[in-house]
């Protein structure tokens, strides 16, 4: 059997996701594992919360909470949202967790070891009165170009200009106010990236079939301008795994801790270890270490296209630089971004629809289906009401609903809630067959290529192909003249359901359930388009409204109330 290891990019624990967060990792890796799993595949699907860094530190201090505690209690609610999504992690760690503290250290002792690793001095900002290094966001002053009072050591918010601290008049500590600040020297370590080039550039050349959204920006930070840059991997900073060098103290580094995105991406080897911890597998080194059973793993990370450099350039320096056979990525799927009615989702700004609110006005099934129809995979794609409006009622509820709601209706009039038995299937039957098996190949071929927008085009085409099947069958005129005619048509067209509930079951799983439960059948991905699996006199029920249509009104007021800024 083959084996799929599958990470989503680890949400930043600073707050609730948007849409766009959604669709552009987490939705598409959970699509892509249900996928799998129902092909009978053994699937590792792992995400996680990324809780180091500097935002993760301002927003614990903006909630008046201490940093620790605000990360377990913002880990609870993602994963909260996460059941509600339906995303069907097989764990969903921390980047804070012991076995990425201790994983990070080690591949930072390794890196060490293989002389990969730089000490550098650099100038920076200290606060005598909050006894810290200040990070560039963490220094407040008035912007030298517009005169704004609040603007950030890094760029002023109201200009928009990109700032270095040092420029701006009258700086002070963004945490105490203090305007007791001066320039000191700082040690930091430094990850020798450019050393690595060429390995780096033939392993991304060797990958040919990646999208070119994941291969274009690799390329780019590697032969744009001087080339891939060594990068600093620590920072003063009191939240954050210790630098150590692997189990020892690293002399000159006490008080300092790894950088973020340094961290965050071991954390997806540290959480199949905690998954081991939690009793979800039972060996994580079968996933992780081709020396330790690995070599048979796929490996696909899923991520948004700002996440790309990280994931083919420093983690993959990481890796190869450890020395140690750690499993590479095999496949980057990455995305391009979701707008938001005529703008950008913003979590900083509080535009769009987050996850909480999403599943507070329509069930997870109904996003779900929007937001992976309409993943922005070749170019950046845009939300807006009247579109989700419009192609939910239509695909979900004036297709698959009403498909399900009329047959299952008209069979339970004319002959019970059992599938009916007599007549045979005929040409016409015949045909959709031969349809759906087409059909049926060529939506699993653009599911294992990851395609998931001409997957999704391709299931709205096998839904749309069972409902003109039955306007054009009739079976409520056939039932006049001809009973065992339309009881043919009839068993042909419940059996449509299962195949149906099979096939959505990665795109809306709830539903999927509800389908295959009212037919007496599991959810289960068909073999073929034969549509003998529910023979004559298997009971089935009728299920309640799968999908109801989204009104005018409720999509004005929506619309309303998400035109804002969230409070
Ligand atoms: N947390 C950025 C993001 O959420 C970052 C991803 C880390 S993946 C290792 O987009
Ligand atoms: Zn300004």
């Amino acid at each position: 059997m083959s084996r799929t290891l599958i990470t989503s990019a680890i949400p930043y624990i600073n707050g609730i996701k948007h849409l766009g967060n959604l669709v552009g990792s987490q939705l598409p890796a959970d699509l892509y594992a249900r996928y799998l799993r129902a092909r009978g595949q053994e699937v590792l699907f792992l995400c996680a919360t990324d809780e180091h860094g500097t935002p993760a530190e301002l927003a614990a201090a903006k909630a008046g909470k201490p940093v620790a505690e605000y990360c377990a209690e913002m880990w609870a609610v993602q994963a909260e949202l996460a059941k509600g999504f339906r995303l069907s992690f097989d764990h969903f760690g921390r980047s804070s967790s012991p076995q990425n503290h201790k994983l990070t250290q080690h591949f930072a002792g390794r890196l060490a070891e293989a002389g990969l690793i730089s000490e550098v001095s650099e100038k920076q900002v200290y606060s005598n009165a909050d006894g810290r290094f200040l990070p560039d966001r963490y220094i407040e002053g008035t912007c030298p170009n517009c005169g704004y009072d609040k603007a950030r050591g890094d760029q002023c918010e109201n200009c928009t200009k990109q700032l270095d601290p040092t420029d701006l008049i009258e700086p002070r500590s963004a945490i105490s106010g203090s305007t007791d600040l001066e320039v000191r020297e700082t040690k930091h370590l430094y990850l020798r990236q450019s050393t690595m080039r060429d390995k780096l550039n033939d392993w991304i050349d060797s990958k040919t079939d990646w999208p070119i959204l994941t291969t274009s920006i690799a390329k780019k930070w590697l032969n744009d301008g001087d080339g891939l840059q060594d990068r600093g991997i620590t920072r003063d900073l009191d939240w954050g795994i210790p630098v150590r060098r692997g189990e020892d103290d690293w002399p000159g580094m006490e008080g300092k801790v790894f950088y973020v995105w340094f961290d965050a991406p071991i954390e997806y080897i540290a959480c199949a270890a905690e998954a081991v911890e939690e009793g979800t597998i039972s060996d994580w080194e079968r996933w992780w270490r081709v020396d330790k059973g690995a070599d048979d793993v796929r490996y696909v990370q899923f991520m948004g296209k700002d996440n790309v450099p990280f994931h083919t350039l420093s983690f993959p320096a990481t890796i190869l630089g450890s020395g140690e056979p750690w499993k590479l990525v095999d496949y980057i799927k990455s995305f391009n971004y979701l707008n938001y009615d005529g703008g950008q989702f913003s979590t900083s700004q509080g535009r769009g629809v987050f996850m909480d609110q999403a599943l507070e006005i329509l069930p997870s099934d109904y996003w779900r289906w929007w937001l992976l129809s309409h993943a922005p995979e070749t170019s950046d794609s845009e939300f807006t009401w009247e579109a989700f409006q419009q192609d939910v009622n239509k695909d979900l509820a004036d297709v698959l609903g009403n498909f399900v709601s009329r047959i299952t209706k008209f069979c339970r009039s004319k002959f019970g809630e059992a599938v009916p038995e007599g007549g045979t299937y005929g040409e016409q039957e015949t045909a959709l067959i031969a349809d759906l098996e087409k059909r049926l190949a060529a939506y699993q071929s653009h599911m294992d290529a990851i395609d998931i927008r001409k997957a999704a085009a391709e299931l709205r085409a096998i839904w749309v192909a069972g409902n003109e099947y039955l306007q054009s069958a009739a079976p409520w005129t056939a039932f006049k003249e001809d009973p065992d005619r339309a009881a043919a048509i009839t068993r042909f067209a419940l059996n449509l359901i299962p195949f149906y509930a099979g096939l959505s079951a990665p795109f809306i799983p709830d539903a999927a359930k509800a389908m295959a439960d009212a037919m007496g059948a599991e959810v289960a991905w068909p073999t073929n388009a034969a549509m003998t699996a529910l023979p004559a006199g298997h009971a089935f029920t009728v299920p309640e409204v799968l999908f109801a249509k989204i009104a005018d009104e409720q999509r004005g007021e929506w619309a309303e109330k998400f035109s804002g800024v969230r409070s």
